[in-house]
């Protein structure tokens, strides 16, 4: 196996790298090569909050004295400990304000829908909507449907700057878990609040106790989990429909040589759902075939991509990793970014071939590109107007074009409330049958398997290693972001997956309710989806009584962003036993590493683990899963059912 073919485990990723090296177009595989991390900062010790530092308190070697491993502190006396947990908390801090500024975004144009102010919009599920307005308080009545959407947009959007009470969706949470949350004081205030607090309490010489970092950056997180990311959630899924399974394919050979491709990049759905609107309107379609093209291929990269493809069925380009590979075919007229994830080397890949490269955010502009702001008073022509850029562009394509064959099948869409459907069916929707198959031991556990991709191990191994050992002994995956899209390459996203790699126990009600034995919820943002799924199980009963009573556990095994760990620390604060690998940016105190891996779980009853072998880190979860089915008096019945396979079958069939 030659040194590129290591990058990956995808072989459009390795096809592309190969392309992009004969036509020496560097990307970020290279650089992961060329620049290795900086092991002081990987572990938390580098301290650089005044200008007096920065201060370095590396871990403590072996072989230093004990009077040597008690001096290290920063000059302002700041120890390991408190360094690292700072360090920690300010990327919960960054990770819950990108997730909660999306979140801002999306509820003044779901304001704006309501008032009827913004041309495109639509209410699409007034259902969902009602369901919001009960849970905040808002008077349905008679009222029009206008009338109610106005007061849950003012509502939500009062949710950022609020300065007392608590965030209003904390309460959909099992009491048990509220409960929790209040005796520790950590219940989030207001999302604007939280962060700041949390950018204060880190700032040189305020809280210097990691005890309380951690437990605020806990608060923070929720204010993310059950605030933020959710509040993007519930008004993505009113304004533009709650997911429900489509088809749909993924991969880099989705983009079409004989069309103009135009890749929608990055998070906010509000432009590509217009986009995908406005590609079909005639005058686009001709304007394509005026430039010689077939047509116009909308395709989308990263979490853009989940969303519309959810919604759409559009087709997905790959994920994080593969973002400058998509320009590498040089058949990608047009990169359209919004935020988020996007890799400012676009730039200079772009350059390599003929792609142009769109940033659309005010928020997000990067040096090189043509920025072409959405305004959503005029999304629907600015829409146009960027998909226009791709056409003129098409003439432009140089002759190095390459388009991996590579494109899988799969069947996403599954929303919290469509799972619930699909259990339970139309008339008597509820997660019974789920809880049913998990007491009599054929669903073993749950998992989340969430996150990104990193530069730093083989592109979609761990995660993919890790979710095929988890269905093979029974535990059903919950997946969102980058790693929904691992699997989706891989083919663990279609019902037949069940047969082929899950356990007997999994694959039999996967089959019974036709389903794959992982199920795509969403973007990041989505993990929201997974609370509300996990809430719901507890509150259909057998399971305990709280979130972190359940036979269930996270992963994020090849994470890299700060909204990652924003999303575990809001699972783990939310009770679930969280796995991250890759690094572990704690590692320079082991007393803070322990007080997240070990001690929360007196407090939060979760806990965080760190394991990058990725069937080390299955053994884990499933130890845990085991664990809590041991405590819930319910490990003898999957005892007796894995015990008797031929049996089962024959009351299957009868
Ligand atoms: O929010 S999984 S690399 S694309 S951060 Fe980014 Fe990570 Fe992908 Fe979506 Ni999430
Ligand atoms: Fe050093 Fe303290 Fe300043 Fe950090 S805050 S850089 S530890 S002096």
């Amino acid at each position: 196996m030659s040194e590129l073919e290591k990058k990956s485990i995808d072989p459009a990723t390795i096809q592309m790298l190969k392309k992009a090296q004969a036509d020496g177009c560097e990307t970020i595989f290279d650089r992961a090569d060329a620049m290795k991390p900086c092991p002081i900062g990987a572990e938390g010790s580098c301290c650089k909050h005044c200008a007096m530092g920065p201060c370095r308190v590396p871990a403590p070697k072996k072989k230093d004295s004990a009077a040597e491993k008690g001096k290290r502190t920063g000059l302002c006396g700041a120890t390991a400990e408190t360094i690292a947990a700072r360090n920690f908390a300010r990327m919960v801090a960054a990770g819950t304000a990108a997730h909660s500024d999306h979140a801002r975004g999306v509820t003044e144009v779901f304001l704006a829908t309501a008032k009827g102010e913004v041309p495109g919009f639509s209410i699409k599920d007034e259902q969902k909507l009602y369901q919001i307005a009960m849970d905040l308080g808002v008077e349905i009545g008679d009222r029009s449907v206008q009338e109610v959407a106005v007061d849950v947009g003012q509502k939500l959007l009062a949710e950022f700057g609020r300065q007392k009470g608590e965030v209003p969706f904390v309460k959909r949470a099992p009491l048990k878990r509220q409960e929790i949350w209040r005796n520790l004081g950590i219940t989030p205030r207001g999302i604007d609040r939280e962060v700041v607090e949390l950018m204060h309490r880190t700032h040189m010489g305020v809280d210097q106790d990691y005890n309380s970092l951690l437990l605020s950056a806990a608060r923070c997180a929720l204010a993310d989990g059950w605030g933020g990311s959710m509040i993007s959630t519930e008004l993505q899924d009113v304004l533009f429909g709650t997911p429900v399974p489509v088809f749909g394919q993924i991969n880099l050979g989705v983009l079409k040589k004989d069309e103009v491709n135009v890749v929608v990049h990055g998070h906010e759905p509000l432009l590509p759902e217009i986009m995908a609107d406005v590609v079909n309107d005639p005058e686009i379609q001709a304007a394509a075939k005026a430039v010689g093209a077939k047509g116009v291929n909308l395709a989308g990269m990263c979490c853009s991509a989940n969303e519309i493809l959810m919604r759409h069925g559009i087709p997905v380009a790959g994920n994080f990793l593969q973002q400058e590979l998509a320009v590498v075919t040089g058949v990608v007229d047009a990169m359209v970014v919004d935020i988020q994830c996007e890799m400012q080397s676009l730039a200079q890949v772009a350059k390599c071939y003929h792609t142009k490269l769109i940033t659309t955010s005010p928020k997000a502009k990067i040096e090189g590109a043509l920025h072409i702001e959405f305004d959503e008073h005029r999304a629907p022509q600015v829409a146009k107007r960027i998909l226009l850029e791709g056409i003129e562009n098409f003439k432009n394509r140089k002759t190095n074009i390459e388009v991996p064959p590579d494109v899988t099948d799969q069947v996403v869409g599954f929303s919290h409330e469509t799972i619930n459907y699909l259990l339970g069916g139309v008339f008597r929707a509820s997660y019974r049958p789920l809880n049913d198959n998990i007491i009599n031991g054929r669903i073993r556990g749950i998992a989340g398997v969430v996150g990104c991709n990193n530069a730093r191990v083989t592109h979609d191994d761990p995660n993919l290693t890790l979710i095929k050992e988890l269905i093979k002994n029974d535990v059903i995956v919950l997946t969102t972001g980058c790693s929904a899209m691992t699997c989706g390459k891989a083919g663990l996203l279609t019902p037949e997956a069940a047969l082929k790699y899950a356990g007997g126990g999994l694959a039999s009600v996967c089959e019974a309710v036709g389903i794959p034995p992982v199920l795509h919820m969403g973007a990041c943002v989505d993990n929201s989806r997974i609370l509300m799924a996990a809430t719901a199980v507890v509150k259909d009963g057998g399971l305990g009584d709280d979130i972190s009573d359940l036979p269930a556990a996270g992963a994020a095994l090849e994470w890299m962003s700060e909204k990652a760990i924003a999303i575990g620390h809001y699972f783990v604060a939310s009770g679930v036993f969280t796995v991250f690998g890759t690094t572990w940016p704690t590692m320079g105190s082991e007393v803070v590493t322990h007080a997240l891996f070990e001690e929360f779980e007196n407090t939060l009853k979760g806990k965080w683990g760190f394991e990058p072998d990725p069937l080390k880190a299955a053994q884990l979860m499933i130890a845990h899963i085991d664990k809590k089915r041991k405590a819930l008096g319910i490990d003898k019945a999957r005892e007796r059912v894995l015990f008797d396979m031929a049996k089962r079958r024959e009351l299957d069939a009868a």
